[in-house]
């Protein structure tokens, strides 16, 4: 009988007593709504959930209709739990406190609700990323704000993503390791399917939009050029490429074979403190890899140490293998 992730929730509750039940509860329907995404997502073309909206994202980006479902869902099967004091979401620009009808817990939910939906229309791998923080203590009977959310990502009790592709998959810390469940449709249950993932910490795959090549700081350059040059270059060695244009899917990858992922801070004035959003991509994303034996920096900084200033604020993000990671951070220092 393979081990379902309720069973591993209650054994971590018991036996690691890493995490109180509330937690417990929380995840299993986190969990729940991203199964109702991933039939959503699946249903595709047949259930008239491709295309665009014509309307924008606080990020100014073209809502996909998945993108205001998946938010949706992770909203109403959420807010009435009774474990969350408010949640927020890439596509809200405010937080969403928990309507007063439902008892209010103590926990933060932050997350993308679809990422990587450019992907969508042309059925590429999309996902969900999700991070829970504890609502500060002095908040207690008070409405939730903005500022309860700007902790630190080494602040977070749990992290994981869920990646809609050939498999159906969540992939979840909390702070024990990393763990991966696939979904079996016929049970309705997500089953273990991997524990404790380690990341090689070499590798000769690195992961980056090369079309930003022209906007790059030196570092980033020499890195990739670095790359670029293979066994004839001063890596000795050549190097493979892959970008996916979505955060879980290269992520995925790389937690499963090594690798490195870049999306540095750029020239560009929109880039210039990065793409990927810090509350609800690097950092989840971060604790998972650190999790996994991997680094998570800015390029230099360590990603789960940024103190946020606001809920969609970006950075910049360089994590993965521990070496090539480090490599990049050499350069951060050598070159700037
Ligand atoms: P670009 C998706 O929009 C996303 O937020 C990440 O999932 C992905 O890694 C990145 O942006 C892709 O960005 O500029 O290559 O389209």
């Amino acid at each position: 009988m393979r081990t379902t992730l309720s069973q591993f929730l209650i054994e971590q509750q018991r036996k690691e007593g890493v995490i109180p039940p509330e937690l417990r509860l929380l995840i299993e329907i986190v969990a729940r709504a991203c199964k109702v995404i991933a039939h959503n997502v699946n249903k595709g073309a047949i259930s008239g959930t491709l295309g665009s909206l014509g309307t924008e994202n606080v990020q100014g980006e073209v809502q996909k209709k998945l993108d205001v479902i998946a938010n949706e869902i992770l909203i109403q099967t959420n807010e009435w739990g009774g474990h969350l004091a408010a949640l927020a979401s890439e596509e809200m620009e405010a937080i969403h406190p928990i309507p007063n009808r439902y008892p209010k817990g103590e926990y933060l939910l932050v997350y993308d609700p679809i990422d990587g939906s450019s992907n969508i229309d042309v059925n590429g791998c999309v996902g969900t990323i999700f991070s829970v923080l504890k609502a500060p203590a002095d908040s207690t009977g008070r409405e939730m704000q903005e500022k309860d959310f700007l902790q630190a990502g080494s602040r977070q009790v749990a992290a994981g993503y869920t990646i809609y592709g050939p498999q159906t998959l969540l992939i979840l810390t909390v702070g024990t390791g990393v763990y991966v469940f696939a979904l079996d449709r016929e049970l309705g249950s997500w089953i273990m399917v991997e524990e404790k993932l380690t990341i090689p910490e070499d590798t000769n795959e690195f992961s980056i939009n090369m079309s930003n090549q022209r906007h790059w700081h030196a570092p980033v350059a020499k890195y990739i050029d670095e790359c670029l040059a293979g066994r004839e270059g001063p890596r000795g060695r050549d190097f493979n490429m892959r970008w996916c244009a979505s955060m879980v899917a290269d992520v995925h990858r790389i937690l499963t074979r090594g690798g490195i992922f870049m999306y540095p801070a750029d020239r560009r004035e929109k880039v210039k403190s990065g793409k990927l959003r810090l509350m609800y991509e690097a950092n989840p994303m971060a604790f998972i890899i650190e999790q996994a034996g991997g680094v998570a920096t800015d390029g230099t900084n360590r990603i789960l140490e940024i103190a946020p200033v606001g809920l969609h604020q970006r950075t910049g993000v360089v994590l993965g293998s521990r070496n090539e990671v480090e490599r990049v951070r050499d350069l951060h220092r050598e070159l700037v």
